[in-house]
């Protein structure tokens, strides 16, 4: 009950600026459903007045103007009573739409400041079923779920007072049934909840395979595993399918007794209505009216399955949705933020740093100190967590124990913006967005000028081929950069990072898929940036890491060696081998070309 109340109550604090407006709604809704009851009153009249009694003739000759009066009045109400109903119509169409909106806006900020943990755990698929069919119950919610009930009950009290006014006895006599009713539909209830979150599940599951195969496409391709796929996804389909029908099918359980008990009001009517008629309790204009009202008990006894059906999908989709509203990033600014000065110098500091997912350590007590300006090269085998260490500087993660300080000043002191926006990063997998390749290389500042773009895509070695590409600059790239090679995706995202001019500038295997000529020209810009920059360096080839100032070589999350080339070297460790193994091969080559023999 607790959970549903704060469901409700949150509803009502987003509809902050319509709610007035939504009261209207429901009070139009209310107003409608008591004009209906008019009816009956109005055919009471006619049925006692010139249908039935004894002065019916004298009444139909004397008094043809009251006649009318009430058949105009039948006419007027009906008249208005559609008026109400096309202006409640519009009144709540646009507040769903417009709750709908805001709450939709306001995921999405939620969800672009979430932190990476947050993007560990929530898949894309559930979170877009989220933003899309969840979002669209909680509307429906407030569209027709809660006019709906209003509807319902206000009708039933309605018709129950009125019974009551006209004779208490015969009112109780059909109301007896109404707790039956309640008792069956909260039954259904307890039954049909747990079917919508399980539902909500299916669906979740069902559009996170449809996305994970859009984007994975090409593997899929690759391995030629469509079939698989196929069938993966039709079993999907089908539990969703399936698990749609049970829930309906939960109500065709409880539908039978509903519809008994509503089908016996007018039977209830006919055995105790028909005796207060013939001892003269009632007049026959009275049972007309009763008659005709019995309806208005019926009805919404008939309609409370659906409606809880609704509610429940509410209930299940607003759980959802709520989890997003109200999650909280763990990443976020310093309560009392160091006032950053526009341009950071660049200065790097890991102190005793170890860092864990979730509960998997992946780098232990990190220390080492870069100056501003200096090159840094990290190197390991692959897993070792080169990765993981970078994205702690930008705090992508928080470090699980020590401390890391930009210009000497620990980053979490930081507001996060200050902080990364002094740091262009060129990712491990380079994503770029469908746009077009000015716009992809300026995203980080829409203001940017072509001439930067241009200059910065001439370091990084991009101008050239982008230079023959159909449309140049202008040449939309597609989603994921679809169109583009590795090397080619690397060099854009490698002039994106730097086009921002950043005091940090981290290369996460940036010049793994580029040829070693190109890769020359890009070390050659890269010590010749005209601004000053620190730059971090992932690299496995020796040929990128061999100048940088300083060299760390990671081992299973540890530093295993640091040093420049020279030291590296002449300790013999890992850097040795690797220097041997990848100067070895070009060694090996020139033997082969002299002609001699080839060594062991
Ligand atoms: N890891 C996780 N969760 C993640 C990312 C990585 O548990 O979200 C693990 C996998 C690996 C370790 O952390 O065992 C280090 O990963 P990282 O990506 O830092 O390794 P790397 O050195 O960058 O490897 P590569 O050279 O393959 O990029
Ligand atoms: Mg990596």
């Amino acid at each position: 009950m607790e959970a549903k109340r704060s469901k409700m109550k949150w509803l009502w604090e987003n509809m902050k600026g319509y709610r007035a407006m939504y009261v209207l709604g429901l009070f139009g809704t209310v107003l409608y459903n008591a004009l209906h009851l008019t009816i009956p009153i109005f055919s009471q009249q006619i049925v006692d007045k010139f249908l039935s009694g004894e002065n019916a003739a004298r009444n139909l000759e004397n008094n043809k103007e009251l006649l009318i009066r009430l058949l105009v009045g039948m006419v007027a109400v009906t008249f208005f009573r559609t008026v109400i109903v096309y202006i409640t119509c519009l009144d709540f169409e646009r507040v769903s739409q417009g709750v709908l909106y805001r709450v939709r806006n306001f995921l999405f900020r939620k969800i672009e400041h979430q932190d990476m943990k947050f993007y560990d755990v929530y898949r894309t698929g559930d979170l877009m079923t989220r933003l899309t069919g969840d979002l669209d119950a909680v509307r429906h919610m407030i569209a027709w779920v809660i006019r709906m009930i209003i509807e319902s009950f206000s009708l039933m009290l309605a018709a129950a007072v009125y019974f009551v006014y006209m004779d208490w006895r015969l009112a109780l006599s059909l109301l007896a049934i109404a707790p039956f009713i309640f008792l069956i539909i909260v039954l259904f209830r307890n039954k049909v909840a747990p079917m919508h979150a399980l539902l909500r599940e299916k669906l979740s599951q069902m559009n996170t395979a449809v996305q994970e195969n859009i984007d994975g496409n090409r593997v899929v391709k690759a391995f030629a595993r469509e079939e698989y796929e196929k069938q993966k996804f039709d079993e999907r389909n089908r539990e969703y399918s399936q698990t749609n029908q049970e829930t309906s099918f939960v109500w065709l359980h409880f539908f039978p007794y509903v519809e008994t008990f509503a089908n016996l009001l007018p039977v209830v009517l006919l055995l105790v209505g028909g005796i207060f008629l013939i001892n003269e309790n009632i007049t026959m204009g009275e049972y007309v009216a009763f008659s005709g009202l019995t309806w208005a008990l019926a009805n919404p006894m008939r309609q409370l399955g659906g409606i809880m059906n609704e509610f429940q999908r509410f209930s299940a989709a607003s759980r959802k949705v709520m989890e997003i509203y109200y999650s909280e990033p763990t990443i976020v600014d310093a309560p009392a933020p160091v006032e950053a000065p526009e341009r950071l110098k660049g200065k790097i500091e890991f102190r005793n740093v170890s860092f864990a997912y979730e509960h998997r350590p992946v780098l232990h007590h990190i220390s080492f100190t870069v100056e501003p300006g200096q090159t840094i090269a990290i190197m390991g085998e692959t897993g070792c967590g080169k990765t993981s260490l970078i994205q702690l500087i930008p705090r992508f993660y928080d470090a699980t124990q020590g401390r890391i300080f930009v210009d000497d000043m620990d980053v979490r002191d930081y507001r996060l913006h200050d902080l990364r926006k002094n740091i262009g990063m060129a990712t491990q997998d380079v994503l770029l967005y469908s746009d077009t390749i000015d716009g992809n290389i300026a995203y980080g500042d829409s203001s940017m000028s072509h001439e930067r773009v241009r200059r910065f895509a001439e370091y990084s070695a991009a101008a050239e081929f982008i230079s023959k590409m159909p449309e140049g600059y202008d040449t939309i790239v597609g989603e994921r950069g679809v169109g583009l090679s590795g090397g080619q995706k690397q060099r854009i995202s490698l002039a994106r990072a730097l086009a921002i001019k950043p005091s940090i500038l981290i290369l996460d295997d940036t010049t793994s898929a580029v040829d070693m000529e190109t890769e020359k020209h890009i070390q050659d810009a890269l010590e010749h940036l005209e601004f000053p920059c620190t730059k971090i360096i992932i690299a496995q080839r020796i040929s990128s890491t061999r100048r940088a100032d300083k060299i760390l070589v990671l081992k299973d999350g540890r530093i295993e060696e640091e040093g420049t080339h020279a030291e590296l070297v002449a300790r013999k460790g890992y850097y040795y081998e690797l220097v041997k193994l990848q100067g070895g091969i070009e060694e090996e080559t020139r033997e082969e070309l002299k002609g001699g023999e080839v060594r062991g």
